[in-house]
């Protein structure tokens, strides 16, 4: 199936079935191809080439760009049920899921096509006569991309339609966990590149299969104006000081540690709805998943009781039989999430769920129930990201109580309240709510669309990924200022003869 799929997605099959280094499904342990992994030399040279790919691309008008971009988008929607069955097999998300996220590439190629035309800049009011002063917006460079397995296909489609428009050629090293999602993206730009013609060169794009010495040469080449990288925050804390040692510019999406504020006045039917989809999705491995659930004392034991059902009446198994949690992505986030769980109870704490499941069918397969932990207070346990299905809750007595724990976390990504009290959701959407990249008001933390800006504060990193004016992250800014007069005014009023 899977050779099928790859060809019919314009994958050469000697990439993913000649190599020696083997892909695994999260799914039941089955070997799904095996790629070559790339030396630190063979990284250099497709910087080298990125180089002479920008140079040549940067001069293709903007909106010709944009229709490069336009023929991704409609490989991806004829590719959809391909790449998101493929995302399915080898990160394990639930089929549904695999599709939501070809369908975040769809629309981030729609966003691009029309960015393409805008990509503006502004006049300025020169203080001289006879002068004008604007800012200009130019392309920046070989682009270079490092991903996560948990999201294997979107987080690159947003940082590649905008980079693509904006002038730039890419270079993408994805997880080494999710190698054939990345060939199956490269495969289907590739067609969309043969359809547009040979103003796009060959290197524009570029996959590089690599361990973490393959991504240190990204990181460190000079070439690369900047790096966008999402994972965890500790791959974030060798990557940002690398890239500003030679005054790169990075975009970093790192961990998230999300919270649900659930007040009295919530509609619980919602809540429940919501907690189950981003605290449960993804089998709990989104940046974006529901880690922290902060409920008020006095609806504390009926959403519990509430959630306890629901949790118990989730289908586990196949991601690609209808089942609403998939596997673990691997033996060591299974283990992982064993041992917080193990401290969790030392520390008093009562767990419900957290076990294996499905074992016997699939030996090499990683299912979990999701957890419940109720949690008396928000100690370190809590405070750090477990990327496994955990849902810490903890009680509150007062709203400045519950926004205060909500930010007393060293992450800063997403958020929400579900609540209907005009002054509670303005209060936490405003200057002295959430810390975080996204506030949301009576919808889940994760699940965002890609018209925003993406991406959150303090260990999240910084960075701003997807929509709003995001593309300008993609190129360099130029101040230009243009004398028309025949005198040489100083600015600043300025004699100097
Ligand atoms: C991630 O987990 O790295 O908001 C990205 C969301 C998705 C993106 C998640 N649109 O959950």
């Amino acid at each position: 199936m899977i050779q099928e799929m790859m060809q019919r997605m314009g994958v050469d099959p000697a990439l993913f079935e000649t190599g020696d280094f083997p892909v695994y499904s999260p799914t039941d342990g089955a070997v799904l191809g095996r790629v070559q992994m790339e030396s630190q030399a063979d990284v250099t040279q497709r910087i080298d080439r990125a180089q002479a790919a920008f140079e040549q691309w940067r001069q293709v008008p903007a909106p010709r760009r944009g229709e490069l971009v336009r023929l991704f988008g409609e490989q991806l929607r004829a590719h959809k049920e391909d790449l998101g069955t493929l995302v399915t097999l080898e990160c394990g998300k639930i089929y549904q899921e695999g599709l939501g996220e070809v369908q975040e590439m769809i629309d981030i190629c729609d966003l691009a096509v029309g960015q393409s035309r805008q990509l503006y800049g502004l006049t300025i009011a020169s203080e001289r006569p006879g002068h004008h002063m604007r800012e200009s917006w130019h392309p920046l460079g070989p682009i270079g991309l490092i991903t996560a397995f948990n999201f294997p296909v979107a987080p690159w489609a947003w940082n590649a339609a905008l980079a693509l428009v904006c002038g730039n050629s890419l270079l993408w090293k994805p997880s080494e966990k999710t190698p054939l999602c990345a060939l199956a993206c490269q495969g289907l730009l590739e067609k969309a590149m043969a359809e547009f013609g040979d103003e796009a060169p060959a290197d524009l794009s570029q996959v590089i299969l690599g361990e973490r010495e393959a991504g240190e040469v990204l990181v460190d080449a000079p070439q690369v104006p900047l790096i966008s990288a999402t994972g965890s925050t500790r791959m974030g804390r060798e990557v940002g000081p690398r890239v500003a040692s030679r005054f790169g510019r990075s975009i970093l999406e790192l961990g998230g540690n999300n919270a649900m504020i659930l007040t009295p006045s919530a509609d619980l039917d919602m809540a429940v709805r919501a907690i189950l989809f981003s605290a449960v999705g993804t089998a709990g491995q989104r940046c974006t998943t529901l880690r922290r659930l902060i409920v008020h004392d006095s609806i504390r034991d009926e959403v519990l009781a509430r959630l306890k059902k629901a949790y118990h009446n989730i289908r586990i198994g196949d991601p690609m039989s209808g089942a609403l949690a998939g596997p673990l992505i691997d033996a060591q986030a299974f283990d992982q999430m064993q041992s917080v769980l193990a401290s969790a109870q030392e520390q008093g704490a009562v767990v419900h769920g957290g076990e294996r499941q499905l074992a016997e069918q699939y030996p090499q397969a990683f299912y979990v129930a999701p957890a419940i932990v109720e949690m008396a207070s928000q100690n370190e346990l809590v405070r750090d990201e477990t990327f496994a299905p955990i849902l810490y809750v903890m009680g509150y007595q007062d709203f400045e109580q519950a926004l205060a724990m909500n930010n007393d976390v060293p992450q800063g990504l997403s958020s929400c309240i579900f609540t209907t009290d005009l002054r509670e959701a303005e209060a936490f959407v405003s200057d002295v709510g959430s810390d975080c990249g996204i506030a949301n008001v009576n919808i889940g933390p994760s699940g965002a669309e890609i018209g925003g800006a993406f991406g959150g504060e303090k260990d999240t990193g910084g960075g701003r990924e997807s929509g709003s004016d995001v593309w300008k992250s993609y190129m360099r800014r130029q101040t230009n200022t243009v004398n028309y007069s025949r005198e040489l005014p100083l600015a600043q009023g300025i004699q100097f003869d």
